[in-house]
């Protein structure tokens, strides 16, 4: 519409004048993607986001995705300011996780090296000994179990299932769940595969273990969109967000790509693969965040917390590195 097309070119505008840069996760709508890779910024998952944010020259940073990825841009990069859209978005695996219940949690078993998502609080990260993201948590996860450590898990347990099972880890499980990707439906994925038979299944290992045992690749976001350029396949089904849609089809624009189907047993699903907090990120939030005063859109992360919590983040991109 003519009001987007005007709104985006005053965005252009504004991320010149601030010196500002936008970053947009795979799961925001396409056109903030779009919007991202028209300005110079970028793309990605979590860990390339973070890793983003930290590295690029720039005064400010605006994070389209949620408030967890905003908090580690933070985090990484106190000296730009860091805006988001909104700073409601949040994720339900940061809400499932209470800083107090987790820390007591450990508590319990101070000889577990804890491990936790980046999906969670600054708080959570602070008491974490590594933050991995689905990208890295195999790797990360098998180091610590060669060298014989029991682990503390938190807080995706569809994601730490998978990682227990691929590497025999010792894993103590807290029970968190994407609403996402929870729904997905492994009874109705497989009247889907009998319709398209040579499809291949995508699978984010969010999702339950039923649906993770009928994939022909499992993996991150990140690892998803290479499965799709790589694989022979023409047509492809997809258990994760759609927003992830936009840069599959982009990078693979002759292959067919086919949403996973969500609630089982009959049950309507509530966000239908797509992400309600990344929903929240739109043209209109990414304008206003960058023309008012930043009330409302900054992100604080309290010092005594940011510097313990880097400690952790840093693991993980050291090790990725
Ligand atoms: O589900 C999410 O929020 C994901 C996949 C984040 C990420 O690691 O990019
Ligand atoms: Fe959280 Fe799931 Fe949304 Fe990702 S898709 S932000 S894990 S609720």
């Amino acid at each position: 519409s003519e009001r987007k097309d005007e709104l985006r070119s005053q965005i252009k505008q504004l991320l010149i004048d601030k010196n500002a840069v936008l970053v947009a996760h795979y799961y925001t709508d396409p056109e903030i993607q779009a919007l991202a890779e028209a300005t110079g910024g970028c793309v990605a998952d979590s860990l390339e986001m973070a890793r983003f944010g930290r590295d690029i020259q720039a005064d400010t940073v605006i994070v389209a995705g949620v408030r967890f990825m905003g908090e580690t841009a933070k985090i990484l990069s106190p000296e730009k300011t860091v805006l988001m859209p909104t700073l409601e978005a949040t994720c339900s695996l940061d809400i499932g996780c209470p800083e107090k219940e987790f820390t007591e949690f450990c508590d319990a078993h101070p000889d577990h090296t804890v491990v936790v998502y980046a999906n969670t609080s600054a708080a959570v990260k602070a008491r974490a000994d590594w933050v991995v993201t689905s990208s890295i948590a195999l790797e990360i996860v098998e180091h610590l179990d060669e060298q014989g450590k029991p682990i503390i898990w938190g807080p995706d347990r569809h994601l730490g299932a998978y990682i227990a099972k691929q590497t025999g880890a010792d894993m103590l499980m807290w029970q968190g769940e994407c609403i996402v990707h929870d729904e997905f439906s492994a009874q109705k994925l497989e009247d889907m595969k009998a319709i398209y038979p040579d499809a291949a299944i995508l699978v984010h290992p969010e999702s339950p273990a039923s649906v993770v045992a009928m994939a022909d690749a499992v993996g991150s976001t990140s690892q998803l969109i290479k499965a799709a350029q790589e694989m022979e396949n023409s047509t492809f089904i997809v258990a994760t967000d759609k927003g992830i849609f936009y840069k599959m089809q982009q990078l693979a624009p002759t292959k067919n790509f086919i949403e996973a189907p969500t609630g089982g047993n009959g049950a309507t699903c509530k966000s239908c693969a797509h992400c309600p907090w990344m929903a929240m990120n739109g043209i209109q939030s990414i304008y206003d965040a960058l023309s008012g005063g930043n009330e409302g859109h900054e992100i604080f992360v309290d010092d005594v917390l940011r510097e313990k919590a880097l400690v952790p983040l840093n693991r993980m991109l050291d090790f990725s590195a």
